[in-house]
């Protein structure tokens, strides 16, 4: 990647460094740096030692077939046991694991001690249905304390689960059951989703349809609503409660698969991320600890993923329930019933940890100050980002408005193959940077290369890729060993490609730049999608955008933008060509000419994933005035015909 084009990311001055007080007892010291660097498997030997072990390992890391990795060669453990039992037996069965919070207002506490009970109960179930170690076990759940039960129970008896968004379609989930050949169903008849009881069930009745494979489908009842049975069928409660609550967990081997979980690609087929148990765990529980500063005796953390997504699985289930953590869940979204639920929830249960994404957090910039500024967060001690780049105004706005000028703001950069957090800022050590994942964390390698596989000076930007295996990287695609090498390791020699592209600025700090898809060449220079968006956002009249390039005969490409207004930005349509004008030379102004837009559309939407992200494939159909390409994956697919009426009717 040229430097020039890079060179602009960014002009961002301010910095951030710990308060005296909070470096002077945080859990993450600065020497973590200095033990990794000196002895790098031996550091992640004492990563693993923090987990409760059956049988010890003879052997870090196997590396003699790369790509294909095994961590902690020979150690035996049982994940579950580590992340119930055994913090029930060192005394703390009455602490809470989880704080539920349901979408109309219901609430449910589960000690540890009960969460133990729970997962046994389910553990004996599975059994009784015919699962073993090895079936796999599909999972397609609102977020309710039976969806980590289930998970928790899965991984107590070795059966590596299948986690399926509650929101994909049942053609997505048949097709995720079909290529993990998964024998048992879990699911519920429905759950709350936007103030309304939304179904579930019959999205499985439809999926499993003609399936002989799959045994049972075990079904939890949430809403109560109606729901189609089959013999096949069981309800959960009944299950359970025929079910022993003793259940003596067996260690399993530390690369025994823990689970699989489906992420797109870039082709049409979504690929079985897989992971395994002993290696995976230590670097979630690490992460989770060092990263968000966990006192697990007094923190109240919430991670607002679903257990649909990695972020669930990761820093929902396994590493704070590992570290004995103390955490919220929330079934709903954050305007149910009011925009300022999420600061009521961090309010009633004293949250002192908050993760989410940025484009939640661009979303509550949106809806304005005054409706944290109801609520009392003074609880908060870290603050979160993950999912994609966040631009500086709002990592800025993050830490004013929500952390009151106060909390350290962890940008982690991970991936469903990475398993765990690899670049992000240690609170109370390192000194922020707005907008930038900034550093590895300990024991991680990684570096910046240019076309030719070179790493780039600091200043330049090119291709982010691991340059070490790391315990939680994933062992391969389900299924699929040839795709794994080509996709991930083929690209440069020996190392790992992200995928995503990425820069160094003058102190070597990373920057993330969005998917190196997202690039774009425009007369010969590269322009980041991620830096123009950040350009655009930080106008004030600017809410949210979405940059991509479209094809263009003389430039190669050009920079067209999308973006949605402040609704207090005073808008109506006669100023638009006035706003057009403004926005296009603030982008000229804050980056250079080059990146300034060729085209800038007012939306009152974005195209966004189930998981948020921005489907710029989408948008680029739009701006090349092509027939927009498939919907299926967009969390509410009526976006695209109201961007494209928008555009004709000009608004
Ligand atoms: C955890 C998760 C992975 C992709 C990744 C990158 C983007 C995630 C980011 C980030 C910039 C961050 N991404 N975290 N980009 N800064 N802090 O999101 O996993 O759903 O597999 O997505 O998300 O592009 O390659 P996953």
């Amino acid at each position: 990647m040229s430097n020039e084009t890079l060179s602009n990311l960014l002009h961002e001055e301010r910095r951030f460094p710990p308060s005296e007080e909070f470096a002077a007892h945080a859990v993450a010291k600065a020497d973590l740096y200095e033990q990794a660097q000196a002895d790098r498997l031996g550091f992640w030997d004492e990563q693993a030692r923090a987990l409760s072990w059956a049988q010890p390992w003879t052997q870090t890391l196997d590396w003699t077939n790369p790509p294909f990795a095994k961590w902690f060669v020979g150690g035996t453990l049982n994940v579950a046991y580590n992340c119930v039992d055994r913090h029930v037996e060192a005394g703390n069965g009455d602490r809470v694991a989880i704080h539920f919070e349901g979408e109309p207002g219901d609430t449910r506490t589960l000690t540890y001690a009960e969460l133990q009970r729970e997962v046994s109960k389910a553990a004996n179930a599975l059994t009784a249905l015919g699962v073993q170690a090895g079936d796999r076990v599909a999972i397609y759940l609102p977020m309710i304390p039976e969806a980590i039960v289930s998970m928790l129970a899965c991984a107590r008896i070795g059966a590596p689960h299948s986690v399926v968004f509650g929101g994909f379609s049942s053609s997505a989930l048949r097709s995720r059951i079909e290529d993990a050949d998964a024998r048992v169903v879990i699911t519920a008849d429905g759950g709350y989703r936007r103030g309304a009881p939304a179904a579930l069930k019959p999205a499985v009745d439809e999926a499993v349809d003609g399936l002989d494979a799959v045994r049972s489908v075990l079904v939890v009842r949430r809403t109560g609503q109606d729901v189609a049975w089959t013999d096949r069928d069981v309800w959960w409660h009944e299950a359970l409660e025929a079910a022993d609550d003793v259940h003596e967990a067996q260690p399993f081997d530390a690369e025994h698969p823990l689970f699989i979980l489906y992420t797109s690609g870039t082709t049409g087929k979504p690929k079985g991320i897989l992971h395994t148990s002993g290696g995976y765990l230590t670097q979630a529980a690490y992460t989770h600890r060092n990263v968000f500063d966990l006192r697990p005796e007094r923190d109240v953390y919430w991670c607002t993923a679903d257990i649909g997504w990695v972020t669930g699985h990761s820093y929902i289930v396994y590493g704070p329930l590992a570290n004995g953590a103390t955490q919220v869940i929330y079934e709903g979204t954050p305007d149910t019933p009011h925009r300022g639920r999420f600061w009521e929830i961090v309010q009633k249960y004293g949250v002192t940890q908050l993760y989410t994404a940025p484009t939640a957090i661009r979303t509550f910039m949106k809806w304005g100050d005054d409706i944290p500024a109801e609520f009392d967060l003074s609880s908060l001690r870290v603050l979160g980002s993950v999912g994609e780049p966040i631009n500086p105004e709002a990592w800025v706005w993050y830490r004013r408005v929500i952390g009151g000028d106060r909390t350290p703001v962890v940008d982690t950069w991970w991936q469903t193959e990475t398993g765990a957090m690899m670049i992000s800022p240690l609170p109370g050590v390192t000194a922020a940077k707005p907008g930038s994942a900034q550093v590895a964390l300990p024991g991680i390698g990684i570096d910046v290369l240019d076309d030719e596989g070179h790493p780039v000076p600091n200043g330049s930007g090119g291709y982010l890729v691991l340059t070490e295996p790391w315990p939680s990287m994933l062992r391969g695609i389900w299924g699929d060993d040839e795709r794994y090498k080509e996709t991930y390791w083929s690209r440069f020699k020996g190392m790992y490609f992200a995928g995503d592209g990425a820069k160094k600025d003058e102190d070597g700090d990373i920057w993330l730049l969005g998917r190196v898809d997202d690039v774009m060449n425009v007369s010969g220079h590269r322009l980041s999608t991620t830096e123009i968006e950040s350009a655009l956002v930080s106008h004030p009249k600017v809410a949210e955008a979405a940059v991509v390039g479209a094809t263009d005969e003389t430039t190669g490409q050009a920079v067209c933008a999308f973006v949605i207004l402040r609704g207090d930005a005073g808008y109506d349509e006669s100023q638009a060509d006035a706003v057009i004008k403004e926005l296009r030379d603030h982008v000229a102004h804050e980056i250079g000419p080059i990146a300034k837009p060729r085209q800038v559309m007012v939306v009152a939407e974005l195209p966004k994933t189930r998981s948020g992200k921005i489907m710029r494939r989408l948008l680029r159909d739009v701006a090349e005035n092509r027939q927009v390409g498939d919907v299926t994956t967009l969390a509410d697919s009526t976006v695209m015909d109201l961007i494209k009426q928008g555009l004709s009717t000009g608004k």
